[in-house]
């Protein structure tokens, strides 16, 4: 395998692909600005040494390398959920594609010697029809002063992907009780220890025991800071929700046969996640990435903002067969439904706007009760899965149950909201036509308002979506910048574009 690959992907002196340990396909990549490893086994990065430092991955000595064993250390991909699942005791820990050979889609040096990995693995008809499945995941590995690691997630199944994700990164240290990190102050988070929910007050965090922590709704960078190696490591994200800390300490660390029984007080583990109250449901044909970048050097201000404009989330309408190169298939694809009674153009669409008003206000105007009604809708309310009161402070979580109240008709309409990440994306169902899902994103000091609605019904249903947004999305525009809402609320003036 790894023969085959060097040919195709091989770049002489820079990327070699061999077998490694335990026999698995390795790729190593070695350039002036740092040294890597990944393997194709869970597209598992296991190494990352920039130019004139010490290796940043911790890995365990025991660490198994075989198919169906997740690799100790590096930098798991847990997917599509995090810990355990749920509702089957025997899902493997931190979902299936960690344990799992990916496939290479592709290796490019660019010109400032920076390498990119492509990886991908694709499921059908999962061994277990509880768990989640039918999608295609991608994993974006690149070698630079930095390591950056984009992981995109595309829903290829009939119904909503529900999704908790993460970069489990383990780093190495010097000895975790002179380690701190800082970057989660006033975050909520549950103590897995503890079995309760806490608020991180003080800061740095410190050590001195066990810790397994999942902080919620931070999309903050967070910093170890080593004095004992004298570095201060990184570790930026994107498209993340959650920030999860883990030391095992002594009794943990000797109850895993992977886990040295000495090896605790060299790592640390700072992942970058979606999980817990932070878990996402990505529409039929919805994608959802998520980044995380480490360094030893502060995270350029470009990263911190927004994705460019050209990245946007992309509702693919679902059409049944695998993409021109099928990636691997891990069982055969069923038959699956034809495509959509309608071509993809008639079943979906893209509304855009661009607003003078920055990410977050926008966001809100979508993703609480209150901002809807100020340019959208009469009236509106989320409720919490489960709950039958109204959420208190009226803002939409993802898998939150809307219903909105239209003006003009009086319509009632109710629906799930399938994505809350503030201030980025906001998705919900509509109805009997598919599914709507908003990106925000910023434009120097303004934002560019993408709506995509997929799964429209008919080319009726799509050219009256199609024109009630685009007033709407006007509507939103003038209320933003200029406090005009443009609605006609004169019962006695009917039929008029703007009622
Ligand atoms: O991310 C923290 C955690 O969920 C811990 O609870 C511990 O289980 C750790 O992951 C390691 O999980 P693993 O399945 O790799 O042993």
């Amino acid at each position: 395998m790894s023969q085959e690959l060097q040919e195709r992907f091989g770049i002489p002196g820079v990327v070699a692909f061999d077998d490694g340990l335990g026999g698995q396909t390795r790729i190593r990549v070695t350039t002036p600005l740092a040294e890597a490893e990944v393997y194709l086994l869970g597209a598992h990065v296991t190494r990352f040494k920039p130019a004139g430092a010490e290796e940043v991955l911790w890995l365990s000595g025991e660490s198994q390398f075989a198919i169906g064993q997740a690799i100790r250390g590096g930098v798991p991909v847990c997917h599509p959920w995090f810990a355990a699942y749920a509702s089957d005791a025997s899902a493997p820990l931190h979902g299936y594609v960690r344990i799992m050979p990916w496939d290479v889609e592709g290796v490019t040096l660019e010109e400032d010697g920076t390498v990119t990995l492509a990886f991908w693995i694709k499921f059908h008809q999962p061994q277990n029809p509880d768990w989640p499945g039918e999608f295609e995941l991608r994993h974006r590995v690149r070698v630079g002063s930095a390591l950056t690691m984009e992981l995109e997630t595309l829903n290829c199944g009939p119904g909503p992907l529900m999704l908790t994700e993460a970069l489990h990164t383990y780093f190495a240290v010097s000895d975790i009780r002179n380690v701190t990190v800082t970057g989660l102050a006033g975050c909520e988070y549950f103590d897995k220890v503890a079995g309760d929910r806490k608020k991180q007050s003080d800061e740095p965090i410190a050590f001195a025991g066990e810790t397994d922590r999942a902080y919620f709704d931070t999309t903050t960078t967070c910093v170890i800071d080593d004095p004992g190696l004298d570095r201060r490591i990184h570790v930026a994200k994107r498209g993340s929700r959650s920030t999860v800390v883990w030391n095992p300490w002594t009794a943990k660390a000797a109850s895993m046969p992977d886990f040295g029984d000495d090896e605790w007080p060299g790592m640390l583990c700072v992942e970058t996640a979606n999980c817990l109250d932070d878990a996402m449901c990505l529409p039929p044909g919805g994608t959802h990435r998520m980044t995380a970048r480490i360094s030893l050097e502060p995270v350029p201000e470009e990263f911190a903002a927004a994705p460019p404009l050209e990245v946007e989330a992309d509702l693919r309408p679902v059409a049944a067969g695998a993409p021109a190169a099928a990636p691997p298939v891990l069982a055969a694809p069923d038959a699956g439904e034809a495509a959509e009674a309608l071509d993809p153009d008639a079943a979906a669409f893209t509304a855009r706007v661009f607003i003078e008003a920055p990410p977050p206000a926008v966001f809100e105007a979508w993703a609480t009760a209150e901002g809807l009604c100020e340019w959208l809708v009469e009236s509106a309310m989320f409720t919490a899965p489960g709950e039958r009161v109204p959420r208190a402070d009226g803002a939409a979580r993802t898998g939150d149950s809307y219903q909105w109240r239209w003006q003009a008709s009086g319509y009632v309409m109710d629906g799930t909201v399938l994505a809350a990440e503030w201030p980025e994306r906001f998705g919900f169902t509509f109805a009997e036509a598919g599914s709507c899902e908003v990106t925000f994103t910023r434009h120097g000091a303004g934002t560019l308002v993408a709506l995509r609605q997929a799964g429209l019904p008919s080319p009726a249903t799509h050219l009256e979506c199609r024109t009630g947004w685009t007033f709407f999305l006007t509507n939103l525009k003038s209320l933003l910048e200029g406090g005009l809402d443009l609605r006609e609320t004169d019962p006695l003036r009917k039929g008029v574009v703007n009622r």
